[in-house]
């Protein structure tokens, strides 16, 4: 999948989720005419607008996101509205005007080159509108030996993704946590227990309420066979232990009746991971779309944090 399709099927996600969210007060839609100048598509429900459609005939003719990136022609078919003015206004909305996406540049993260269109953040960089906590430090002896410490960062406003947050371990010494152990994940796990760091979709929408906590220091380099293939500890160290969500359709945990078993490479993309995927705060994993949480992207799509681990005292200075 290139960078573009990548794009078009998280802002697909992100719609979805808006257009949830947005359900019970959904507006008829106004009339509009073909002589009018183009307004700035700001929400999905302007592209409906514009269209002619209602916001829930639009999100209803764009199908479920676990299936993929959306058919314009398909919708459009369905919506019985022009497919190129379709993509046209969903391309639009995509490229907002607080959008931060640059060219593709190399971004060296712990050793390891990604190519990327994300601008990066330092923690001194941090724009004013992302708000975030520093949790204390956390020190913990995982069974390897070895002493390691643990902090927790609660992002309450605004948006990192994976990449953003993994440079943001980098500057602060250290790298996305690396779970090589039942008990260190465990460990890990216990200081983020808290509904607080964990993004949930809509109970009656999208994804029956399960939730995204999280990002942990996992990840596939290009290429990787999917959905299992090249998982890779941003430490270096040996990808043995894994914890990923399996599927329950237990009615509590796993509200969820499709199979929600993790990695799924869901929506044809999904190179990162973390926590969650049920309906509480779980220690289980899930791979998400890497472009989730992306800072200045729309949409009520939310990372509320990540975890950086140390193999020296961060404190010690
Ligand atoms: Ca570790
Ligand atoms: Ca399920
Ligand atoms: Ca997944």
């Amino acid at each position: 999948m290139n960078n573009s399709m990548k794009k078009i099927s998280m802002v697909f996600l992100l719609l979805i989720a808006a257009a949830t969210i947005y359900a019970g007060g959904a507006k008829e839609a106004n009339e509009t005419t073909a002589n009018e100048a183009p307004a700035a598509m700001t929400s999905i429900d302007d592209v409906a607008a514009a269209l002619g459609v209602t916001t829930q005939e639009l999100t209803g003719a764009l199908g479920k996101p676990s299936l993929g990136a959306p058919n314009f022609a398909e919708a459009a078919e369905k919506l019985d509205v022009d497919a190129e003015k379709l993509e046209k206004l969903m391309m639009q909305l995509m490229g907002g005007e607080d959008s931060v996406e640059l060219d593709p540049y190399i971004v060296t993260l712990n050793g390891v080159d990604f190519e990327l269109t994300y601008k990066m953040f330092s923690w001194d960089e941090l724009p004013a509108d992302v708000e975030y906590e520093r949790q204390p430090i956390q020190e913990f002896t995982i069974p390897e030996g070895d002493v390691r410490w643990y902090e927790v960062v609660y992002v309450s406003t605004g948006n990192l993704n994976w990449y953003q947050a993994a440079y943001l371990a980098q500057d602060a010494g250290g790298y996305l946590a690396c779970m090589t152990s039942e008990e260190e994940n465990s460990f890990v796990f216990e200081l983020v227990n808290d509904r607080k760091y964990f993004s949930f979709f809509d109970e009656n929408g999208q994804h029956y309420g399960i939730g995204i906590g999280p990002f942990l220091g996992g990840y596939q380099p290009e290429g990787s066979v999917e959905p299992a293939g090249g998982w890779t500890w941003l430490s270096g160290e040996a990808w043995e232990y894994t914890n990923w969500a399996q599927n329950l359709d237990d009615g509590v945990i796993d509200k969820d009746p499709r199979d929600n078993t993790q990695p799924n490479n869901s929506a044809d993309g999904q190179p990162i991971m973390g926590f969650g995927e049920l309906n509480v705060p779980v220690p289980t994993w899930g791979d998400y779309t890497d472009s989730v949480g992306t800072y200045g992207t729309r949409g009520p799509t939310k990372r509320y944090g990540f975890i950086i681990e140390y193999e020296s005292d961060p404190t010690a200075n």
